[in-house]
């Protein structure tokens, strides 16, 4: 069995060969202005944005000017990383009183969102808490047997509607179920929407009026689901869905055998929301909660 920092690793292994190798490689020239535009482009192709990758690079020039004869760059280059990512998030969730606890679940197409909410059931399940998932996606009949018989593997429950009903109806049922029968958390799975269709944008307001109705202050955190392989474009979809629905928080999927691994640091820069748990994997323990110095140290090494 591989270790956890070791699976976190192996998840980063494609990013690194970019960031990592190649960076160190460049670290053995002379760091002149050359080489600092050679570093420029790396960045940029790692997905760290052209802003990001500009920022780095004045962020070497100033410490070779201050540190003379030092040359842990790499060093550098991680400590900015973390500066980066420890800044305040801007945006926080909000805590149940009382419980249930609503996560809503949202994202494009295929981003990995019924798998996260799946993921994320056991995590809760596997802390003591009592979930109930809840089946929000009613487009297709086969994404509700998708979260239900997850559900059923997990061995937690699962409020469903039906195919081609309104979402709504589906969380009003579920919140209703979870306030009767005293469930912790209830986790939304939801629909994969185009961000470009202002109709189902909106729909996810309605869920969210609905969901305030059943119980105060909900839904406490909205998750949005991001395709770490998209590189840029999640950066878009992340601007878009936050400017509809106001996200507090950030899950990117799929960082197993991705080599966008940087767009990470790129929405956290730009966008000050917080990331809150990273996919590596298909399987039910394939999720974590993102550590950021795990995430530096595995993508510049
Ligand atoms: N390798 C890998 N695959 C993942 C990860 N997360 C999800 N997947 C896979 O991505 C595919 C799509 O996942 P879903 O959870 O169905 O995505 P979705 O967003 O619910 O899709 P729609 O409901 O169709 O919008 C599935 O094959 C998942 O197993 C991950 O972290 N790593
Ligand atoms: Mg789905």
């Amino acid at each position: 069995m591989l270790s956890f920092f070791n699976k976190i690793r192996k998840a980063f292994s494609k990013s690194r060969l970019i960031l990592g190798d190649r960076i160190a490689a460049l670290f053995t020239k002379p760091l002149d202005e050359k080489t600092l535009d050679e570093l420029e482009q790396i960045l940029f192709e790692a997905d760290l944005g052209s802003a990001l990758a500009l920022e780095f690079v004045d962020h070497l020039r100033s410490y070779t000017r201050k540190n003379v004869g030092e040359s842990d760059f790499m060093g550098a280059m991680k400590a900015h990383a973390r500066e980066i990512l420890q800044k305040p998030p801007r945006v926080q969730g909000r805590e149940a009183h009382p419980s249930p606890k609503v996560i809503l679940i949202v994202g494009v197409n295929g981003s990995g969102k019924t798998t996260t909410a799946a993921k994320l059931a056991k995590i809760y399940k596997d802390e003591g808490k009592r979930v109930l998932l809840a089946a929000g996606d009613t487009f297709r009949a086969a994404a509700i047997e998708q979260l239900s018989s997850w559900a059923e593997r997990l061995k937690v429950d699962c409020v469903k509607g039906r195919a081609g009903g309104d979402p709504s109806a589906v969380i009003f049922d579920a919140l209703t179920a979870a306030k009767a029968r005293g469930h912790d958390l209830v986790i939304v799975d939801t629909a994969g929407r185009l961000q470009s269709k202002t109709d189902l944008m909106e729909e996810l307001s309605k869920i969210k009026r609905v969901a305030e109705k059943v119980v105060p202050d909900a839904p406490h955190e909205i998750y949005l689901v991001l395709d770490a392989t998209t590189g840029q474009n999640a950066l878009d979809q992340a601007q878009i869905f936050n400017s509809f629905t106001p996200l507090t928080g950030l899950i990117l999927t799929k960082l197993d055998g991705s080599a966008k691994g940087g767009i990470l640091l790129s929405i956290y820069h730009s966008m000050g929301i917080p990331v809150r748990y990273i996919g590596i994997g298909e399987g039910a323990k394939d999720l974590t909660p993102f550590d950021p110095d795990a995430y530096v140290d595995a993508l510049f090494s």
